[in-house]
């Protein structure tokens, strides 16, 4: 039988970056809180969690690559974008989420999703919760997973 490598959820060793952004703060503020409560449930301390927070999700992937030169292990995007009457949604999460893509890949530094792309505001407080629907908190556990994925993967580690 081939061998399966998965990522455990053992945040203790790890660095994380997480890049939040302003827009639908009522939101974000709710994904960030997930993401904390995810890492710490994983035992990522404190001191290795920068949090960089800018003005919109338009705006995400450069400050992801910015923490992914500086090598963390895994950077959390969160976001929020809902539409509004014209198509600018469409550009600022596709802007959002092809350019974190970009970042993880260019990088290998594992970029994960918690960026809402919504078409209203209930939408989003749906996966904002302060329970087990938040996508932040997912987006906080699937950096950890990654991480330590990638780091079996490496054999330097
Ligand atoms: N930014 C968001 O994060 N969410 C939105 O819903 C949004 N809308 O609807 O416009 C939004 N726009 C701002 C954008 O991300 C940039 O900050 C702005 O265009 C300046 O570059």
């Amino acid at each position: 039988m081939p061998e399966v490598t998965t990522g455990s959820l053992d945040g203790r060793e790890l660095r994380i970056g997480i890049v939040v952004s302003r827009w639908n703060a009522e939101i974000t503020d709710e994904l960030l809180a997930g993401a904390q409560r995810g890492l710490a449930a994983c035992g990522v301390l404190d001191e290795n969690i920068t949090i960089a927070q800018v003005p919109g999700a338009f705006e995400i992937p450069v400050a992801a690559d910015k923490l992914a030169v500086e090598r963390y292990d895994a950077i959390i995007a969160l976001g929020c974008v809902i539409k509004g009457e014209t198509t600018h949604f469409e550009h600022v999460s596709n802007m959002a989420m092809n350019g974190i893509a970009q970042v993880a890949l260019e990088s290998g530094i594992p970029v994960t999703c918690g960026i809402l792309t919504t078409y209203d505001l209930a939408q989003a407080q749906a996966r904002a919760g302060r329970d087990d629907n938040n996508k932040g908190t997912e987006a906080a556990l699937t950096a950890i997973e990654m991480a330590n994925l990638l780091r079996s993967l490496t054999p330097e580690f």
